[in-house]
């Protein structure tokens, strides 16, 4: 039945064995091949922090081991077009797979196939983004990547995995490794981590499905302030066009960003989406016509299909020279002081029946789509991310988009899209972040409230609390929704008021734990795993890793007390600072929100929470130490250039604030 809707290949049942070549990959990692050809990670340009090595040491990590890796461990086998990778890795917890559904222990069947599937339910696969790539953990960790943009299937046991790939060309990388920290300092090495965001995206940021006009920010900026409620981000949906003509502006209702942009304590973000509409008089398309820039069919024509704004062609943006052409369009937006991006819509998502793109449209490079489909989304967010470092040389780009493959942080945040105001889905959220971050993606966040479908003030409160979490940290709805303002849920408004202003207040704290991930230390969001083998899975499901020093648990449903269950060690309540250990019962009212430090940290806070990130970060630091023999750190820069990469930032040892480097 899903098999049939989302069109998947159906898979070949007789197989042959067949052999294949290995190479050292680097990062640990073996490369297994069966025709030798050039995968996708092997071309990507990626991200790292270019004093990490320095950094390492200085903070006391010792350089990461070598993988090792068991051949007999993995067989491949062949039938027409398709490869089938067995790898035996017992193990009791299996993490990764990127934004799929389910458990965070992956057990069970998982298609890889980006598709916008917009009413889709907390079992709905495949999702938006593609991201193969597995822990097997046992005595050790066995990390197993197949870097293939063509269709996947995998289907995880506790004896490992079976892979089905729809690509004869397909790459496989497997390690084994001592520890999940250690395999996934070296995930991150292999795939690249990211430029270290502009301060601002680590704020609340407020978006709706759209907000119609200039005088609308101007009132949300007043509104904000008015309620001592700190924001940094303004999202502009697809209204702000003219007719959803990419690079256009309404200039109707957008008369003058540029002065808008300037007035405002927020940045704006705009979306664009990569259908280009067909109408002769628009630039793009005429420009995209004349130089052969959009995907056609088997017969040469021009693939047009249908989206926002009626019929469209479409970029081909696995070609260089199109994703080039495609970044310098942001020029104009730039111009106006728009300084972040949003890329929609690029599964790539369409309103035909199948809704997306067939398999047999051709690319420039004469490959078939349906061989690179679930590349088009990170190629697209490349293009954006390449054009914004090329046109702001020294900024920090803001790119987010919502369909992507492994290795997408190297140039875009992701959202887990199209989520609904329920329960279920909030849920599902504390799940889908700690996969995704672990698959390599730290950048992460879903809908706060909920896209479709309008929270009651409880949902809204209890959502907000867990946002405050979320690397990503964006309320969002749909058209037609209700309003989703804090301000809108007036019962619970100094609830989701305490909630966003302990993001601010946590930042510095935060901001650390970017940076510390940019060196590949760890996600931001982490399962339990990470310190505690032994975590019960319904724990793991519901509870997660803050950074190196906090735990979350969120309240998931309506109740006046809940279990807790703290990892190895002494715990402290963040607020009170009250020691904890092991099984522990909370009671919980509506302002509750279960924040654990580990004892013996020291953790730096903001000392007074302002209107955005900058003005909160410039009152200054206050530190607070919990338990024996505290220890933490602080990183600070400017928060918006790329200087940082020549050195240009301070670390500091906490809490004495000793400063351990300083450019
Ligand atoms: O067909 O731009 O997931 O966040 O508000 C819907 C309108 C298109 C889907 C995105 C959503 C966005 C919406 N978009």
């Amino acid at each position: 039945m899903i098999m049939r809707r989302m069109n998947l290949p159906r898979l070949p049942e007789r197989w042959e064995e067949i052999d294949f070549t290995i190479s050292a990959a680097g990062s640990g990692f073996t490369k297994i091949s069966v025709s030798g050809k050039k995968g996708f990670l092997d071309g990507l340009s990626k991200e790292r922090h270019p004093n990490r090595d320095e950094l390492l040491h200085l903070l006391g990590h010792k350089r990461a081991t070598t993988g090792e890796f068991q051949g007999d461990r993995v067989s491949i086998y062949k039938s027409g077009d398709f490869l089938k990778i067995e790898v035996e890795y017992p193990n009791t917890v299996c993490l990764g797979l990127g934004d799929k559904t389910g458990g965070v222990n992956r057990r069970g069947r998982f298609h890889f196939w980006n598709m916008d599937d917009a009413n889709h339910g907390i079992f709905s696969d495949p999702l938006y983004q593609s991201h193969p790539i597995a822990y097997f953990i046992s005595e050790g960790v066995g990390v197993v990547i197949v870097d293939s943009p063509a269709y996947q299937y995998w289907d995880i046991s506790e004896y490992g995995a079976k892979i089905v790939v729809k690509d004869l060309d397909a790459s496989v990388y497997v390690a084994e490794f001592f520890s999940l920290a250690e395999a996934y300092g070296n995930v991150a090495q292999f795939l690249g981590t990211f430029t270290l965001p502009p301060l601002w995206a680590i704020g609340y940021q407020q978006s709706r499905w759209s907000y119609w006009d200039e005088g609308k920010f101007r009132e949300l900026s007043r509104r904000f302030q008015e309620e001592g409620i700190p924001c940094d981000v303004f999202y502009m949906d697809i209204d702000y066009m003219d007719g959803y003509r990419c690079f256009t502006v309404d200039r109707n209702r957008f008369p003058n960003l540029k002065a808008l942009a300037s007035e405002i304590d927020q940045k704006l973000v705009a979306i664009i989406d990569p259908g280009l509409k067909v109408d002769k008089s628009y630039r793009l398309y005429e420009e995209g016509m004349r130089q052969n820039f959009f995907m056609r069919d088997i017969s040469g024509k021009v693939y047009t299909d249908r989206v926002w704004p009626g019929a469209c062609h479409f970029p081909d943006f696995l070609d260089q020279g199109v994703r080039e052409w495609w970044g310098d369009q942001y020029s104009s937006l730039l111009d106006m002081g728009i300084e972040g991006y949003w890329n929609d819509m690029n599964e790539p998502s369409t309103f035909s029946l199948r809704r997306t793109f067939p398999k047999n449209l051709v690319h420039i490079d004469g490959r078939r789509h349906g061989d690179v489909h679930n590349i088009y989304g990170l190629m697209m967010a490349r293009g954006t991310y390449e054009g914004l470092r090329k046109l702001r040389p020294n900024d920090r780009p803001f790119v987010l988009t919502r369909s992507s493959y492994l290795g997408g942080q190297n140039f875009a945040w992701m959202w887990t899209g199209d989520n609904k105001s329920t329960w279920e889905f909030l849920k599902l959220s504390v799940r889908q972040m700690q996969s995704i971050s672990i698959s390599g993606q730290p950048l992460c966040g879903a809908d706060v409230g909920g896209f479709s479908g309008n929270p009651d003030s409880e949902l809204m409160v209890r959502w907000m609390q867990l946002g405050v979490f979320y690397p990503l940290f964006r309320n969002h709805t749909a058209y037609g929704t209700e309003n989703q303002e804090p301000w809108e849920f007036p019962k619970v408004l100094q609830e989701l008021r305490d909630a966003i202003r302990l993001r601010y207040k946590l930042l510095p704290y935060i901001y650390t734990q970017f940076f510390l991930s940019s060196l590949g230390l760890g996600p931001i969001i982490r399962p339990m795993t990470w310190i505690d083998k032994g975590v019960d899975e319904r724990c793991m499901n519901r509870q997660f890793m803050f950074g190196e020093q906090m735990l979350v648990a969120p309240v998931l449903e309506t109740t006046d007390n809940m279990e807790v269950i703290l990892p190895n060690g002494i715990w402290h309540d963040f607020f009170t600072g009250e020691q904890f250990q092991g099984k522990i019962t909370v009671e919980v009212d509506l302002s509750t929100i279960p924040l654990f430090v580990k004892s013996g940290s020291s953790i730096p806070l903001a000392k007074e929470v302002r209107q955005n990130a900058e003005s909160t970060f410039a009152t200054g630091i206050e530190i607070r130490n919990y338990g024996e023999d505290p220890k933490g750190l602080l990183y600070r820069d400017n928060g918006k250039d790329l200087t940082y990469r020549q050195g240009n930032f301070e670390l500091y040892r906490l809490p004495q604030m000793e400063c351990i480097w300083n450019d």
